[in-house]
């Protein structure tokens, strides 16, 4: 980009020939004033939250104080209220641009009830406003990347010119969502512009041990589009690239890495030392090339700032941030009563822990009818039932899109969309990079956006490199929001063992995604069971991770309503198997070895066994459980996770805390051993393998005690 270099300040400035470069940009005498006002506003508003900090009013910091050009410099250039826009923790200039007031900003300093971004949620900072298309942010760096990319492939199936615009520091470039994000965003030429404001440090540790490369901007080239620098101090260089790359991916042709080069002025935060890693000498170099002091200049030299308007202007501004900070401090607290609130955008049983009276009313689910009385039936296996599902959601819904690795033409490498991109297209069954942290970031995006993302891991086991974006982000953006955000996104990963798939292809995720609040969990076990849960899970506001047992896929095969509205409540276990002498409680594929086992036990006379299968594992169905143990006196728990911190322990303890007085005997678990998933060799999977033997056997067990 063009630079300028500003001619010092004479007195008499009539001699001075100071070209215009605003009219060129298409900004009048109003937004450059605009520009500059906004940077004071975010300067003083900084300066007084430092102040506060220091009388102990404002427990944290994240300043500001030099990014102030790049941020206001690129947020001029959004269409607000038009664009979505998804800022980082330093953007108070970003977010004062787009509309927030100094207000807004302090009731999130002081943690009060009315913080617009959170309801005092959140630490300051993390901002978000539905109505002013700023996305809610996180404190994980570059997570808010692969949502942008979805953003902006809904805008383009949308058809319209909205753009994403994301923002982030240097250090977010290292992560692997920054990488995955870039990479989805040019292989669709999406309409995205990253701003990266590059202040050559993440915390204490410079640029030059972030990267082997100095410019940031050279990252887009990787990613086939295109990376400008510009000077991040200057907003009018920074404003002109944004403005050009916002109008370009509008138009069509992609996106643009914007790298503004900028420095901060004060420490990381207000927990930071920055004298620990920065010498005074190279602050102050930086302090010469202040993006207030340039733009100050910039107007005087083109006569549109005076002395008296000046003062006018820094009085205003003043005013206003000691008002708001009046009005903030005195602002109420946000209400105790609302702290285990707006957990779930639907909730579907009271929230467990949660103390009295806290947490949202469960909302009232619809009775399951039951397979007898829910019309003609087809006989289907259960990865045909996920595939034909699938075909049918999104055929009645043009807002379902599938996602994934090889769910394209391929049709997924267990078949669960075959066709489907035939059919639907590959806009709408998108073959995805192989980043699953990004296939669960860009449906969040997707899912922000008013669709209706699946997303398809391919297998459990490799789902963790998307903990972050499923436990930091989908499953907390309502919480943290303040219910203005709900991310409606399932998950479907299969799982499980018994099918020579060794450590990294037998995974039982389940226990440790169940253990995150926010998301919901399921892992039905018949072909029913699947089509009416997983249509349930569609239509819910939360996310839902999906879990089908890899070995029902072909094993498992049973009657399937025709009525393509049939569901299945989540939330609620079934009674697998009615028995009066002992419980199981199980999921997934051991539903059908307990029934077995208990079938072989009835049959001998031994006992008569009820099988509870949960199929909700999050939230848990606590109600179904006790009632059958109450009535049996006995419960085994059975599951194919590991034995140790598992759903195993979760139920033992419920039973033990609210049925104690009922049992005949302890409560038994059988599970895996704590070893990490099967092993590979027939022999050493089988001496692992929990199967209708051996829980027979644990019956037989515990029937006896
Ligand atoms: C994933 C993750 N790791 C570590 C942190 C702690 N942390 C917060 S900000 C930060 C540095 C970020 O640097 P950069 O992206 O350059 O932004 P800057 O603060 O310089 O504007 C770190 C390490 C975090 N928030 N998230
Ligand atoms: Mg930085």
């Amino acid at each position: 980009m063009a630079r300028t270099m500003h001619a010092p300040l004479g007195d008499d400035r009539s001699t001075l020939h100071i070209p215009d470069r605003h009219t060129a940009l298409g900004l009048t005498e109003a937004d450059l004033l605009g520009i500059y006002r906004t940077i004071l506003l975010a300067r003083t508003l900084d300066q007084r939250i430092w102040s506060l900090n220091r009388m102990g009013k404002a427990p944290f910091v994240v300043s500001c104080q030099g990014h102030e050009g790049a941020q206001v410099g690129s947020a001029w250039a959004i269409r607000a209220g038009h664009d979505v826009v998804l800022p980082y923790y330093r953007d108070t200039g970003v977010v004062l641009t787009l509309g927030m007031s100094a207000e807004d900003v302090l009731l999130g300093v002081f943690g009060r009830g009315d913080d617009p971004c959170s309801g005092g949620r959140q630490m300051p900072n993390h901002w978000s406003s539905a109505a002013r298309g700023i996305v809610t942010g996180s404190s994980p760096i570059a997570t808010q990347l692969p949502h942008a990319t979805g953003l902006a492939y809904a805008a383009r199936r949308r058809g319209d010119d909205q753009v994403a615009v994301a923002y982030f520091g240097e250090g977010a470039t290292s992560k692997g969502d920054f990488h995955e994000a870039l990479n989805f965003a040019g292989i669709h030429s999406l309409p995205c512009v990253f701003v990266c404001e590059n202040n050559g440090y993440a915390i204490s540790v410079p640029l030059t041990k972030e990267s082997a490369v100095d410019d940031v901007a050279d990252r887009a080239h990787a990613y086939g589009f295109g990376g400008v620098i510009v000077d991040g101090n200057d907003p009018l260089d920074v404003y002109a690239a944004t403005h050009q790359a916002i109008r370009r991916a509008g138009a069509g042709d992609g996106p643009t890495l914007i790298e503004c080069k900028t420095y901060r002025f004060r420490a990381h935060t207000s927990d930071d030392d920055d004298r620990t890693y920065r010498s005074p000498d190279e602050v102050e170099a930086w302090r010469k090339k202040d993006p207030l002091r340039q733009i100050r200049q910039y107007l005087i030299e083109q006569r549109l700032l005076t002395e008296e308007r000046e003062d006018e202007i820094t009085a205003e501004v003043t005013a206003e941030v000691e008002e708001a900070a009046g009005r903030a401090e005195a602002a109420a607290f946000p209400d105790p009563a609302t702290a285990a609130s707006r957990v779930f955008a639907r909730p579907l049983r009271p929230l467990r822990g949660a103390p009295d009276g806290l947490g949202d009313q469960p909302v009232a689910v619809d009775a399951e009818k039951p397979l007898d009385d829910a019309g003609p039936a087809t006989e289907r296996n259960v990865i045909d039932t996920v595939r034909h599902v699938q075909q049918q959601l999104l055929a009645d819904d043009p807002r379902v899109v599938v996602l994934g690795e090889d769910v394209g033409p391929r049709g997924g490498v267990f078949r669960a969309t075959a066709g489907l991109a035939e059919e639907f297209g590959s806009a709408r069954v998108l073959d995805t990079p192989l980043a699953e942290s990004s296939i669960v970031g860009i449906g969040i995006g997707l899912a922000l956006a008013g669709l209706r993302p699946i997303c398809e891991i391919q297998f459990a086991d490799f789902i963790h490199s998307a903990y972050d974006q499923i436990a930091s982000e989908a499953a907390r953006i309502h919480y943290r929001s303040d219910g203005d955000y709900a991310v409606p996104l399932v998950i479907r990963a299969p799982w499980g063992g018994g099918v020579h798939g060794a450590l990294y292809h037998s995974q039982s995720i389940e226990a440790t995604y169940g253990h995150v609040p926010g998301l919901k969990v399921v892992a039905p076990s018949t072909p029913a069971d699947v089509a009416g849960l997983l249509r349930e899970a569609l239509a819910d506001p939360d996310p839902v991770l999906f879990l089908e047992h890899k070995k029902t896929y072909r094993l498992v095969k049973g009657p399937v309503p025709d009525d393509p509205t049939w569901r299945v409540p989540m939330g609620v276990a079934a009674v697998a198997r009615p028995g009066g002498d002992a419980t199981v409680v199980t999921y997934g594929l051991h539903r059908h070895l307990a029934v077995e086992a208990a079938d072989r036990l009835a049959a001998e006379g031994v006992g008569d066994v009820e099988v509870i299968d949960l199929r909700t594992i999050a939230p848990l169905d606590t109600d179904t459980v006790l009632d059958s143990v109450r009535r049996t006196g006995r419960c085994l728990v059975v599951h194919e996770d590991n034995v140790s911190f598992g759903v195993g322990a979760e139920v033992a303890a419920v039973v033990a805390e609210e049925a104690f007085y009922d049992l005949d005997a302890p409560v038994r678990r059988l599970a895996t051993a704590d070893v990490p998933a099967f092993p590979f060799a027939p022999p050493l999977e089988d001496a692992l393998t929990v199967d209708a033997d051996r829980i027979a056997a644990e019956l037989r067990h515990l029937l006896a005690l």
